[in-house]
């Protein structure tokens, strides 16, 4: 599978009292590549009950399924990956557990974290953030447009970027070089997730040709 398109991150506080279930279903309509769950309150049951349901409604689409941080969780309802953090279960473990198949996100928030991710097959980056975002605040600094492109250039992996993208600044970040755009709050938050995310997949699209070097 090849890492491209829009990703959706999910955050159910952010989605307007709508049931998570129901936003994640719009946004696949509209065309979402990637979904990735990510749930910080919820019991380990209660995660996996979710994690169950939303696979459901992803899998008529081919759409893979990544669990946040879990490996647990992603392993009991065989979902096709995890993405990790710094602070989460090291990329080594992570790919010992889950083996070659799985697809596997990491996330890099500074230069040295992008050239030591060189040593891993990781499926793709996460380069977070891109741009200050009140979805997450425990974040250091942020990349901009010229951060995104210096990554671009030291990295042989696909990119996905990540924090204060919509419909206004994506494509600039497309074409500073990011594979794929990840979103949380412009589509969780949207009145009409479907609609949005047929839109930012078309800006996607439309720009990935246009890549500067
Ligand atoms: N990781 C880095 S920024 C971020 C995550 C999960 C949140 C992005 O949220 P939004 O609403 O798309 O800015
Ligand atoms: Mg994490």
């Amino acid at each position: 599978m090849t890492v491209s398109g829009l990703y959706l991150v999910t955050d159910r506080d952010l989605c307007l009292g709508r049931p998570l279930e129901e936003v994640v279903r719009q946004c696949v309509r509209g065309g979402v590549s990637i979904v990735q769950l990510r749930e910080k309150n919820l019991s380990t049951r209660e995660f996996i009950e979710e994690a169950f349901r939303i696979k459901a409604i992803l899998e008529p689409y081919g759409v893979p399924l990544i669990i946040n941080d879990r490996i647990d969780v992603a392993m009991a309802v065989e979902a096709e990956g995890v993405h990790v953090g710094q602070e989460d279960m090291p990329y080594e473990k992570a790919r010992a557990l889950l083996g070659p198949e799985a697809i596997i996100g990491f996330s890099v928030e500074t230069r040295e974290q992008v050239l030591e991710a060189e040593h891993f097959a990781a499926d793709y980056l996460g380069v977070s953030p891109i741009f200050e975002t009140p979805t997450k605040t425990d974040t250091k600094g942020s990349w901009g447009l010229s951060g995104m492109a210096w990554v671009r250039k030291n990295s042989r992996h696909k990119l996905v970027a990540i924090g204060g993208l919509n419909e206004s600044n994506l494509v600039d970040v497309v074409k500073a070089g990011a594979d794929s755009i990840a979103v949380v709050s412009a589509l969780c938050s949207a009145p009409d997730p479907e609609a949005k995310a047929r839109k930012l997949k078309t800006l996607i699209e439309e720009n990935q040709g246009l890549k500067i070097d």
